[in-house]
Protein backbone atom coordinates (compact mmCIF):
# COMPACT_ATOMS: atom_id res chain seq x y z
CA UNK A 1 0.00 0.00 0.00
CA UNK A 2 0.89 3.62 -0.21
CA UNK A 3 1.12 5.19 3.08
CA UNK A 4 0.79 8.89 3.97
CA UNK A 5 1.06 10.44 7.88
CA UNK A 6 -0.15 13.70 9.05
CA UNK A 7 2.45 16.90 9.36
CA UNK A 8 0.24 18.77 11.96
CA UNK A 9 1.08 15.79 14.16
CA UNK A 10 4.42 17.19 14.20
CA UNK A 11 3.48 20.32 13.51
CA UNK A 12 1.50 20.85 16.83
CA UNK A 13 3.83 19.63 18.47
CA UNK A 14 6.23 22.48 17.73
CA UNK A 15 8.49 20.53 15.11
CA UNK A 16 8.57 22.08 11.51
CA UNK A 17 7.59 20.03 8.50
CA UNK A 18 11.21 19.25 7.42
CA UNK A 19 10.90 17.14 11.33
CA UNK A 20 8.29 15.35 10.10
CA UNK A 21 9.57 14.73 6.99
CA UNK A 22 12.99 13.30 8.41
CA UNK A 23 10.77 11.02 10.49
CA UNK A 24 8.44 9.84 8.01
CA UNK A 25 11.36 8.68 5.75
CA UNK A 26 12.40 6.26 8.53
CA UNK A 27 8.83 5.14 9.44
CA UNK A 28 8.51 1.64 8.38
CA UNK A 29 5.97 1.88 5.38
CA UNK A 30 5.50 5.50 4.71
CA UNK A 31 5.75 6.21 0.67
CA UNK A 32 3.83 9.41 0.32
CA UNK A 33 3.83 13.09 1.72
CA UNK A 34 0.35 14.96 2.32
CA UNK A 35 0.39 18.98 3.30
CA UNK A 36 -2.21 21.67 3.99
CA UNK A 37 -1.52 24.76 1.99
CA UNK A 38 -0.99 27.02 2.56
CA UNK A 39 -0.17 26.44 6.07
CA UNK A 40 3.09 23.96 5.57
CA UNK A 41 4.51 26.26 3.28
CA UNK A 42 5.19 29.08 4.83
CA UNK A 43 8.48 30.17 4.82
CA UNK A 44 9.61 27.40 2.84
CA UNK A 45 11.56 27.39 -0.64
CA UNK A 46 10.34 25.12 -2.75
CA UNK A 47 13.21 23.74 -4.42
CA UNK A 48 14.82 23.21 -1.58
CA UNK A 49 11.41 21.33 -0.39
CA UNK A 50 11.48 18.94 -3.26
CA UNK A 51 15.14 18.10 -2.12
CA UNK A 52 14.45 17.07 0.95
CA UNK A 53 11.58 15.24 0.28
CA UNK A 54 13.47 12.49 -2.14
CA UNK A 55 13.20 9.44 -2.10
CA UNK A 56 9.42 9.94 -0.79
CA UNK A 57 6.87 11.03 -3.11
CA UNK A 58 3.94 13.67 -3.02
CA UNK A 59 0.32 13.02 -2.96
CA UNK A 60 -1.27 16.16 -3.04
CA UNK A 61 -2.43 19.00 -0.34
CA UNK A 62 -5.19 20.19 1.17
CA UNK A 63 -6.55 23.26 1.24
CA UNK A 64 -6.89 25.14 4.39
CA UNK A 65 -8.72 28.25 4.51
CA UNK A 66 -9.85 28.66 8.27
CA UNK A 67 -10.62 31.73 9.79
CA UNK A 68 -10.12 34.01 7.19
CA UNK A 69 -13.29 33.24 5.47
CA UNK A 70 -15.77 32.28 8.31
CA UNK A 71 -18.72 33.32 6.72
CA UNK A 72 -18.19 30.69 3.57
CA UNK A 73 -15.74 29.76 1.41
CA UNK A 74 -17.16 29.48 -1.94
CA UNK A 75 -20.81 29.88 -1.23
CA UNK A 76 -19.57 33.16 0.74
CA UNK A 77 -22.06 36.31 0.09
CA UNK A 78 -19.25 38.88 -0.37
CA UNK A 79 -17.80 38.29 -3.67
CA UNK A 80 -14.58 39.77 -2.70
CA UNK A 81 -13.86 37.04 -0.60
CA UNK A 82 -15.16 34.42 -2.47
CA UNK A 83 -13.10 35.06 -4.98
CA UNK A 84 -9.90 35.13 -2.58
CA UNK A 85 -10.95 31.35 -1.60
CA UNK A 86 -11.25 30.26 -5.14
CA UNK A 87 -7.89 31.98 -6.07
CA UNK A 88 -6.55 30.27 -2.77
CA UNK A 89 -7.25 26.96 -4.58
CA UNK A 90 -5.81 27.44 -8.07
CA UNK A 91 -2.81 28.60 -5.89
CA UNK A 92 -2.69 25.11 -4.20
CA UNK A 93 -2.88 23.85 -7.70
CA UNK A 94 0.04 25.56 -8.40
CA UNK A 95 1.90 24.42 -5.68
CA UNK A 96 0.66 20.63 -5.88
CA UNK A 97 2.09 20.42 -9.42
CA UNK A 98 5.24 22.09 -8.73
CA UNK A 99 6.02 19.66 -5.63
CA UNK A 100 5.13 16.62 -7.94
CA UNK A 101 1.42 15.99 -6.38
CA UNK A 102 -1.59 15.11 -7.74
CA UNK A 103 -4.35 15.33 -5.66
CA UNK A 104 -6.22 18.62 -4.65
CA UNK A 105 -8.54 18.12 -1.43
CA UNK A 106 -11.14 20.64 -0.57
CA UNK A 107 -13.12 20.59 2.40
CA UNK A 108 -15.30 23.11 2.54
CA UNK A 109 -15.03 23.57 6.51
CA UNK A 110 -16.75 27.00 6.29
CA UNK A 111 -19.44 26.73 3.45
CA UNK A 112 -22.47 25.76 6.23
CA UNK A 113 -25.33 26.85 8.61
CA UNK A 114 -26.20 26.87 11.99
CA UNK A 115 -29.58 29.12 12.35
CA UNK A 116 -32.73 29.02 10.24
CA UNK A 117 -33.40 32.06 7.80
CA UNK A 118 -29.52 32.23 7.93
CA UNK A 119 -29.31 30.80 4.15
CA UNK A 120 -30.16 31.35 0.41
CA UNK A 121 -29.56 27.69 -0.40
CA UNK A 122 -30.04 26.97 -3.86
CA UNK A 123 -28.20 30.44 -4.43
CA UNK A 124 -25.35 28.98 -2.15
CA UNK A 125 -25.01 25.51 -3.87
CA UNK A 126 -25.08 27.00 -7.15
CA UNK A 127 -21.77 28.50 -6.04
CA UNK A 128 -20.59 26.03 -4.66
CA UNK A 129 -20.77 24.28 -7.67
CA UNK A 130 -19.35 26.77 -10.03
CA UNK A 131 -16.01 27.69 -7.93
CA UNK A 132 -15.54 23.79 -7.78
CA UNK A 133 -15.87 23.67 -11.63
CA UNK A 134 -14.00 26.61 -11.51
CA UNK A 135 -11.01 24.74 -9.80
CA UNK A 136 -11.53 21.92 -11.99
CA UNK A 137 -11.05 23.72 -15.02
CA UNK A 138 -8.32 25.83 -13.97
CA UNK A 139 -6.20 22.27 -13.24
CA UNK A 140 -7.53 19.86 -15.82
CA UNK A 141 -4.05 17.62 -14.92
CA UNK A 142 -5.24 17.61 -11.31
CA UNK A 143 -7.37 15.65 -9.13
CA UNK A 144 -10.10 17.52 -7.63
CA UNK A 145 -11.24 15.96 -4.46
CA UNK A 146 -13.81 16.80 -2.39
CA UNK A 147 -14.10 15.59 1.41
CA UNK A 148 -17.68 15.96 3.33
CA UNK A 149 -17.59 16.44 6.62
CA UNK A 150 -21.13 16.16 8.61
CA UNK A 151 -20.93 19.33 11.09
CA UNK A 152 -17.69 21.35 12.81
CA UNK A 153 -16.95 23.69 12.21
CA UNK A 154 -20.29 24.46 10.87
CA UNK A 155 -23.31 23.11 12.87
CA UNK A 156 -24.66 22.03 9.27
CA UNK A 157 -22.17 21.39 6.26
CA UNK A 158 -23.30 22.13 3.05
CA UNK A 159 -21.27 18.49 1.97
CA UNK A 160 -22.15 16.47 4.63
CA UNK A 161 -22.69 12.54 3.97
CA UNK A 162 -21.55 10.73 1.14
CA UNK A 163 -24.67 11.09 -0.67
CA UNK A 164 -23.97 14.89 -1.23
CA UNK A 165 -20.85 14.15 -2.29
CA UNK A 166 -22.22 11.97 -4.95
CA UNK A 167 -24.46 14.71 -5.82
CA UNK A 168 -21.90 17.38 -5.92
CA UNK A 169 -19.65 15.55 -7.92
CA UNK A 170 -22.56 14.85 -9.89
CA UNK A 171 -22.93 18.44 -9.71
CA UNK A 172 -19.78 19.90 -10.98
CA UNK A 173 -19.96 17.44 -13.88
CA UNK A 174 -15.72 17.40 -15.04
CA UNK A 175 -13.73 14.51 -15.56
CA UNK A 176 -11.01 15.61 -12.60
CA UNK A 177 -13.92 15.71 -9.62
CA UNK A 178 -13.95 13.31 -7.13
CA UNK A 179 -13.93 12.38 -2.99
CA UNK A 180 -11.89 11.77 -0.63
CA UNK A 181 -13.42 9.69 2.28
CA UNK A 182 -12.92 9.94 5.92
CA UNK A 183 -13.56 7.11 7.99
CA UNK A 184 -14.48 9.32 11.24
CA UNK A 185 -16.61 11.51 9.42
CA UNK A 186 -18.32 8.70 8.01
CA UNK A 187 -18.91 7.56 11.20
CA UNK A 188 -20.09 10.76 12.24
CA UNK A 189 -22.58 11.14 9.92
CA UNK A 190 -24.02 7.58 10.67
CA UNK A 191 -22.39 6.54 6.83
CA UNK A 192 -21.60 2.88 6.69
CA UNK A 193 -18.32 3.52 5.60
CA UNK A 194 -18.01 0.81 2.67
CA UNK A 195 -21.30 1.57 1.34
CA UNK A 196 -19.95 5.45 0.43
CA UNK A 197 -16.42 3.55 -0.68
CA UNK A 198 -18.42 1.34 -3.16
CA UNK A 199 -20.69 4.09 -4.25
CA UNK A 200 -17.51 6.53 -5.08
CA UNK A 201 -14.96 3.61 -6.39
CA UNK A 202 -17.55 2.03 -8.90
CA UNK A 203 -17.32 4.87 -10.45
CA UNK A 204 -14.20 5.98 -10.40
CA UNK A 205 -14.58 9.15 -7.95
CA UNK A 206 -12.05 7.92 -4.81
CA UNK A 207 -9.25 9.80 -5.20
CA UNK A 208 -8.49 9.47 -1.69
CA UNK A 209 -8.66 8.43 1.73
CA UNK A 210 -8.56 9.61 5.31
CA UNK A 211 -8.14 6.60 7.63
CA UNK A 212 -8.57 7.01 11.48
CA UNK A 213 -11.05 5.75 14.00
CA UNK A 214 -13.42 6.86 16.85
CA UNK A 215 -16.69 6.37 18.61
CA UNK A 216 -18.67 8.40 15.43
CA UNK A 217 -20.60 11.12 18.11
CA UNK A 218 -17.00 13.93 17.11
CA UNK A 219 -13.70 13.62 14.59
CA UNK A 220 -12.40 11.82 17.09
CA UNK A 221 -9.17 10.25 14.93
CA UNK A 222 -7.94 7.83 16.87
CA UNK A 223 -5.94 5.13 15.18
CA UNK A 224 -6.94 3.13 12.62
CA UNK A 225 -8.76 -0.06 13.75
CA UNK A 226 -8.69 0.69 17.62
CA UNK A 227 -12.15 0.99 17.66
CA UNK A 228 -14.14 -0.26 14.89
CA UNK A 229 -12.58 -3.58 13.85
CA UNK A 230 -15.20 -5.04 12.02
CA UNK A 231 -15.83 -1.94 9.68
CA UNK A 232 -12.05 -1.76 9.09
CA UNK A 233 -11.55 -5.30 7.96
CA UNK A 234 -14.58 -4.65 5.65
CA UNK A 235 -13.53 -1.20 4.07
CA UNK A 236 -10.12 -2.61 3.45
CA UNK A 237 -11.77 -5.69 1.76
CA UNK A 238 -14.18 -2.93 -0.91
CA UNK A 239 -10.61 -0.93 -1.27
CA UNK A 240 -9.13 -4.26 -2.90
CA UNK A 241 -12.07 -5.60 -4.38
CA UNK A 242 -12.12 -1.95 -6.13
CA UNK A 243 -8.41 -2.54 -6.80
CA UNK A 244 -7.68 1.31 -4.64
CA UNK A 245 -4.31 2.35 -6.12
CA UNK A 246 -4.32 5.58 -4.39
CA UNK A 247 -2.37 6.71 -1.10
CA UNK A 248 -3.90 5.73 2.48
CA UNK A 249 -3.42 9.19 4.50
CA UNK A 250 -3.76 8.72 8.40
CA UNK A 251 -5.40 11.72 9.67
CA UNK A 252 -5.06 10.76 13.30
CA UNK A 253 -4.73 13.20 16.21
CA UNK A 254 -1.95 11.89 18.18
CA UNK A 255 -2.34 14.79 20.95
CA UNK A 256 -0.93 12.65 23.93
CA UNK A 257 0.92 9.48 22.15
CA UNK A 258 4.79 10.08 21.12
CA UNK A 259 3.66 11.15 17.17
CA UNK A 260 6.33 8.86 15.21
CA UNK A 261 4.63 5.68 17.68
CA UNK A 262 1.09 6.48 16.93
CA UNK A 263 2.29 6.86 12.87
CA UNK A 264 4.11 3.38 12.62
CA UNK A 265 1.03 1.90 15.01
CA UNK A 266 -1.51 3.29 12.13
CA UNK A 267 0.54 1.50 9.46
CA UNK A 268 0.80 -1.91 11.70
CA UNK A 269 -3.03 -2.22 12.25
CA UNK A 270 -4.05 -1.32 8.66
CA UNK A 271 -1.06 -4.12 7.48
CA UNK A 272 -2.42 -6.29 10.20
CA UNK A 273 -5.72 -6.03 9.21
CA UNK A 274 -5.23 -6.15 5.28
CA UNK A 275 -3.28 -9.18 6.21
CA UNK A 276 -6.27 -11.08 7.86
CA UNK A 277 -8.55 -10.01 4.62
CA UNK A 278 -5.89 -11.78 2.39
CA UNK A 279 -5.79 -15.04 3.97
CA UNK A 280 -9.64 -15.40 4.44
CA UNK A 281 -9.50 -14.02 0.66
CA UNK A 282 -11.33 -11.86 -1.19
CA UNK A 283 -13.55 -14.73 -3.35
CA UNK A 284 -14.23 -16.38 -0.22
CA UNK A 285 -15.19 -12.83 1.48
CA UNK A 286 -17.28 -12.31 -1.63
CA UNK A 287 -19.23 -15.13 -1.48
CA UNK A 288 -20.34 -14.88 2.58
CA UNK A 289 -21.33 -11.22 1.29
CA UNK A 290 -23.90 -12.31 -1.44
CA UNK A 291 -25.12 -13.97 0.83
CA UNK A 292 -26.76 -10.98 2.86
CA UNK A 293 -26.58 -12.84 6.21
CA UNK A 294 -26.14 -11.15 9.22
CA UNK A 295 -24.65 -14.60 11.21
CA UNK A 296 -22.66 -15.73 8.08
CA UNK A 297 -21.48 -12.07 8.37
CA UNK A 298 -20.77 -12.54 11.88
CA UNK A 299 -18.83 -15.75 11.48
CA UNK A 300 -16.95 -14.27 8.59
CA UNK A 301 -15.70 -11.19 11.69
CA UNK A 302 -14.76 -13.98 14.19
CA UNK A 303 -12.49 -16.02 11.70
CA UNK A 304 -10.92 -12.74 10.58
CA UNK A 305 -10.01 -11.93 14.47
CA UNK A 306 -8.19 -15.42 14.32
MN1 LIG B 1 -9.73 14.27 7.07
Amino acid sequence: MNYAGRFNSFVFKGQTVYDAIDAYKNANGITHLEFNYPEHFAGLDLNDLKEHIHPLKVNGLAVRWRKNWLTGNFSNPDEDRRRSAIDLAKEGCDVCREIGGSVVTLWFENDGFEYAFQTDYEKCWKLLVEGIQEVCDYAPDLKISIEYKPYEEREFAMVDSTGMTMYLIDCVDRPNIGCTLDFCHMLMKHDEPSFGLALAASRGRLFGLHMNDGYGYKDSGMIFGSVNFSLCAEFIYFLERYHYEGVVFFDTFPIREECRAECQANIDAFELIKSKVDRVGLDEITRIVDQHDGIAAQNLILELLK
